[in-house]
């Protein structure tokens, strides 16, 4: 195994990349804070350099152990393979494991895709319309947060999955928050709240947090 330090291509709000500083954080593991600007002069994701990084043009992209690691949920997987002795986030027991992964895929796959910029940037174009981009957003954040909600209903403990936190825990606190952002009404999903408001006393999660982060702007920024 290399021993340079590991650098995560992130940005402070996306919710791909939080997950990923999550596991980080879990995991223990010190590592270089690359920023790259979603929004900066139409995108630092589109630029030459990045896009050798990540031809995808998104972020997170993870440098670790001599690889370029891309796409949040392989990387998780990659940190808890490599580093088992630390905060085992895919659960030994192969049921649980299953709930887990698809508590996260509903995220990754089925909520995050629909709220991502330029994908929502091409709804406001298509439909010249802002109410019809939050509708949109609304919509599909909804759909997801009640398949959910009702998996929560049977497999949650004080975490997403029983009592040990899972990659299904660091799928959701980030997408509950951006789902506070875009004004959705979470007082229809009490387990996802409830969880949600658990793993934010953690320390790692805490440190994680979008607005803690150093290119997080200074009116947002959390100490
Ligand atoms: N499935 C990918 C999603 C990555 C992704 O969509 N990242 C977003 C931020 S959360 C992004 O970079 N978007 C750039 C854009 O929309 O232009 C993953 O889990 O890593």
């Amino acid at each position: 195994m290399e021993s340079e330090k590991p650098i995560l291509y992130n940005y402070f709000r996306s919710s791909s990349s939080w997950r990923v500083r999550i596991a980080l954080e879990l995991k223990k593991i010190d590592y270089e804070y690359k920023p790259i600007s979603l929004i900066k002069d139409g995108g630092e994701q589109y630029t030459e350099d990045f896009t050798k990084i990540n031809p995808k043009q998104e972020v997170p992209a993870l440098q670790i152990d001599g690889h370029l690691l891309l796409q949040s949920l392989p990387i998780i997987e990659y940190l808890d393979e490599t580093r088992p002795n630390q905060h085992q986030l895919l659960p030994n027991d192969a049921v649980k494991r299953a709930k887990a992964r698809m508590i996260a895929e509903i995220i990754n796959s089925g909520m995050q895709p629909f709220q991502n910029l330029n994908v929502i940037k091409r709804v406001a174009k298509e439909t010249q319309s802002e109410d019809k981009k939050m509708e949109w957003i609304k919509f599909y954040l909804t759909k997801g947060f009640k398949a959910v909600e009702s998996i929560l209903q049977e497999t949650c403990g004080k975490y997403c999955v029983g009592d040990q936190i899972t990659i299904a825990d660091l799928c959701l606190v980030p997408q509950v928050y951006s789902a506070k952002r875009f004004n959705i009404d979470m007082s229809e999903f009490p387990n996802a709240t409830r969880v949600n408001e658990e793993l934010e006393k953690i320390p790692e999660f805490i440190k994680a947090h979008a607005h803690r982060q150093i290119d997080t702007p200074q009116e947002l920024k959390e100490y």
